[in-house]
């Protein structure tokens, strides 16, 4: 290609376009001043969080941006505090109270207010594990995409996933782990659900920050979602 054609193809982009990046890259830089991963999530500031989203919102900030961008950004930034050893438990804890928080007041503009025919999922969090924003906001995305979820909590045993699951007859099972401990709890769960002669009545997706799709593959799930993004997707995927 030549200099002028290169030149030419480069400014090809329409002025749509340019305004479209603009207004992206606007967003993205305000993101931090407005729902700041400091004052709003890390510092669990839980009485302006309401605030901090309205503002985003003001500034067109899309919803799943404030929550990827923002405050998915601000609860590793705990993480890995309370890995240094700079905040403990009960800084964590008001962390996670404002992201629910947050989460709570962005639902409704995820919800399609579809007709909840796409399929039926029981999603939860399994034995000796509590923690639940990643899986409320996994089950936030499913129902936005249409899906009729079944929340079964934290920390559920075994038995008790087994009982709901035939009360239930579920197209699919979401297990979330947070733990590194508690992964192994997902193997149990097929491997409880095969003893019940149940297991290829429904699909099985995991997930959880130490959850891998080799790992997935390893316990015998049928897809593995990385974020709640994706766990649409794979859910999606699995419906027969
Ligand atoms: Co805990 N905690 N915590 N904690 N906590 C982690 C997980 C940790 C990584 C922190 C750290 O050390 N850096 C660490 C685990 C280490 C390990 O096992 N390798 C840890 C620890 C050690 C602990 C305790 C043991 C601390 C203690 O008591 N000494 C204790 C355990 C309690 C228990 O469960 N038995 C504990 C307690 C807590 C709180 C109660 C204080 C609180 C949870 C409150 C709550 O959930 N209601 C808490 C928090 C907030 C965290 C961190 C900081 C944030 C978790 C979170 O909500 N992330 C976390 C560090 C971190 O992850 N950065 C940490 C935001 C959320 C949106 O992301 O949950 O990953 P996530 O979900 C994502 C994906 O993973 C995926 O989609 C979601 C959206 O993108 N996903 C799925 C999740 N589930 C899915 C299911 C799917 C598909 C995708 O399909 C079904």
């Amino acid at each position: 290609m030549g200099k002028e054609q290169k030149e030419r193809s480069v400014d090809s982009t329409s002025p749509m376009e340019h305004a479209d990046q603009e207004r992206r890259e606007r967003q993205i830089a305000v993101i931090p001043h407005i729902v700041d991963r400091e004052p709003g999530i890390v510092e669990g500031r839980h009485n302006e969080i309401e605030v901090l989203i309205e503002q985003a919102l003001k500034n067109d900030i899309d919803p799943e941006q404030i929550i990827n961008r923002a405050m998915i950004a601000g609860m590793d930034v705990v993480g890995q505090k309370f890995s240094a050893n700079e905040i403990f438990v009960p800084e964590m804890l008001v962390s996670a109270v404002t992201m629910s928080k947050g989460l709570a007041i962005l639902k409704p503009l995820l919800q399609s207010g579809g007709d909840d025919s796409r399929g039926k999922i029981i999603v939860c969090t399994v034995k000796g594990d509590i923690h639940d924003i990643g899986k409320n906001l996994v089950k936030m995305m499913l129902e936005g995409a249409g899906f009729s979820v079944t929340d079964l909590g934290v920390d559920l045993s075994v038995e008790k996933l087994v009982e709901q699951v035939k009360q239930l007859k579920p197209d699919i099972l979401g297990l979330s782990a947070l733990l590194t401990t508690t992964m192994s709890e997902m193997q149990k769960v097929i491997e409880a659900l095969e003893k019940e002669g149940i297991r290829n009545s429904l699909r099985i997706m995991v997930g959880g920050a130490p959850v891998d799709a080799a790992f997935a593959e390893k316990i015998g799930a049928d897809g593995y979602g990385k974020d709640a993004a994706e766990a649409v997707q794979i859910a999606r995927n699995l419906m027969p």
